[in-house]
């Protein structure tokens, strides 16, 4: 018996459960690069770049493990565009019995999949993906009895269960979060270690060429090229990270400085989301770190509720309301995004830096994401859809089941509070505190009204007026209404005229 086993660009881990018990004189691998995936939304070159080079390293490693390879590039002629075509293709030309593959990270992939027994005429076995942490049972099983669901709480659950950072049957310090002693100001002069820059080797540099040739007309800056491409050099991140980041991630957690993109976060995720890095070990690199004392415990145990936390409950959420998430819209907002999200052609100095860095990087850290470009578009009540095929296109660890509860949970509620207890939504104020961007900004971030005032002013409020029937009520934003019911029809009036003129001009 003959078997495909199908590996997605998403599923580069020597333990993906699709090749266990693979008969490697007799099964075939197929690996293929599809002008499907790389155009349903455009994304960003340098991140069609970094999965195309990962997944031909991927492929070599295979084969040096003996594993019988098909790997069809992207400008194979016969290249037949789609996963289920190239698995027809294959199917035909190796008279396959059956395919085995892990399920995919996309609910869009996996209802196709589904579908493959009956279109191909062929038994499809789905295995699940055991690299994450938590399965969809075990979610379910916590989430069905709770009326209201909490990250926090489910994040000391999967302390428990892993032993991560417990002495007994207590968290390591006493306590379970330190966010108290996170999230400080970039005050003062920090010098912030350089990233990782890997070097473009052979593999890359083919990819880079037909990347420039075929994508040319995809966001982004291509070169330079700087990603890690394969688990040695996705390790030497990590490391990288635990030696001289880690121990200032905590405290400057949320904070961003012009000209510094990278900070003290630690750039994994592109490795994490395509299975370059296993998210236990590098939970246990950190935790090993504390217990040799190079990392303070704030910062540790910040950046383990990331992992463990963070990104397997926005990937439990994923599953548990899809495909009612891809809908939602709360707020009914419709506005379409604006041209400067592709451009950085804008006048708001937070929003130009946070876009331009995008462009070139592929990476925006999170309070980047969160607080500027994703607040600006819950304040300015753009459609989820676009935020969303932005969000999607844009980064290079951006794949749905990650992106889609990230920007319609936590930055557009539009989920109406699933995910979050309340709108991530802030004035100019925040970002003045958290970042040096107002500095150089041709607006003033203390003015509150006028063609000079910091636009995320006005629309702060505006949005909550505009939305006073959907939160009034929220515990933890509603409060905000006796301010603003406190002041005068005049500066309620200016509040929406500046709102109105902003948002107009920006169509
Ligand atoms: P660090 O800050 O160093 O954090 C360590 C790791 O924790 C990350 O690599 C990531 O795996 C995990 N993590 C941290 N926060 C989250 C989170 N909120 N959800 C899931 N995992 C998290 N992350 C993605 O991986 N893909 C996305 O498409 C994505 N889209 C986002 C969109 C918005 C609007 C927001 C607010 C957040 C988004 N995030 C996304 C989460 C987070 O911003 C990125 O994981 C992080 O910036 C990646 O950089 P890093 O590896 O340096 O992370
Ligand atoms: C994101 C992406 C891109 C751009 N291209 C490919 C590809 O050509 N071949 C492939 O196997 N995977 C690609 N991916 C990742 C897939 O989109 C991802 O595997 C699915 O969305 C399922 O999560
Ligand atoms: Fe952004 Fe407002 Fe600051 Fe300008 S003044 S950088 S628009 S927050």
């Amino acid at each position: 018996m003959t078997t495909l086993r199908l590996v997605l660009g998403d599923q580069l881990s020597d333990s993906i459960s699709s090749l266990n018990g693979c008969d490697r004189a007799q099964d075939i691998v197929l690996m293929c690069e599809v002008w499907d995936e790389a155009t349903y939304v455009k994304h960003h070159k340098k991140k069609i770049a970094f999965l195309f080079s990962a997944m031909r390293h991927f492929c070599e490693s295979l084969k040096r493990q003996d594993y019988e390879v098909e790997y069809t590039k992207i400008d194979d002629p016969h290249n037949a565009g789609s996963f289920k075509a190239e698995v027809k293709r294959a199917v035909a030309k190796h008279a396959i019995d059956r395919i085995i593959v892990t399920s995919p990270g996309e609910y869009r992939v996996l209802q196709d999949i589904q579908q493959w027994h009956v279109d191909l005429g062929i038994e499809v076995e789905i295995r699940t993906d055991d690299r994450f942490l938590c399965s969809q049972e075990a979610f379910t099983d916590w989430a069905q009895n709770r009326k209201q669901l909490r990250m926090e709480y489910f994040y000391r659950e999967m302390r428990r269960k892993y032993r991560v950072l417990m002495h007994e049957n207590e968290p390591v310090g006493g306590q379970w979060n330190y966010d108290a002693e996170n999230r400080k100001p970039p005050k003062g002069d920090l010098h912030v270690p350089p990233p990782y820059l890997g070097q473009v080797d052979e593999i890359t540099q083919g990819v880079l060429e037909t990347v420039a040739a075929r994508f040319a007309n995809h966001f982004g800056d291509l070169e330079p090229f700087y990603f890690a491409v394969t688990r040695d050099e996705a390790l030497k991140v990590l490391n990288r990270f635990i030696q001289q980041r880690l121990p200032s991630f905590g405290d400057y957690q949320d904070a961003m400085i012009e000209g510094e993109p990278w900070m003290y976060h630690s750039h994994i995720s592109f490795y994490l989301n395509c299975g370059l890095l296993l998210p236990l070990e590098c939970v246990r690199a950190a935790e090993e770190a504390y217990e040799q004392g190079q990392a303070p415990l704030n910062a540790v145990e910040g950046f383990i509720r990331q992992i463990i936390g963070w990104r397997e409950y926005v990937r439990a959420i994923y599953w548990f309301k899809m495909p009612f998430y891809a809908e939602a819209n709360f707020f009914e907002a419709a506005r379409p995004l604006p041209s400067f999200y592709w451009t950085a052609h804008t006048r708001m100095n937070c929003l130009h830096q946070c876009v331009s860095e995008t462009r070139e990087n592929a990476y925006a850290h999170h309070i980047q994401r969160l607080m500027v470009l994703g607040n600006f578009t819950l304040l300015a009540g753009i459609d989820p859809k676009y935020v969303n095929a932005w969000f999607l296109a844009v980064y290079a660890d951006a794949y749905e089941w990650v992106e889609l509860p990230n920007v319609s949970g936590m930055i557009l509620f539009a989920d109406g509070g699933y995910l979050a207890s309340k709108p991530y939504a802030a004035g100019g104020s925040y970002i003045n505190k958290m970042s040096d961007y107002c500095k150089s900004c041709s607006y003033k971030v203390t003015r509150k009204n006028g063609p000079d005032a910091c636009p995320f002013n006005y629309l702060y409020w505006d949005f909550l007026d505009r939305n006073r029937d959907k939160l009034r009520s929220n515990h933890r934003i509603g409060m905000m209404y006796q301010t603003y019911d406190r002041m005068s029809d005049e500066k309620k009036h200016a509040i929406r005229d500046d709102s109105q003129k902003f948002l107009d001009s920006m169509e």
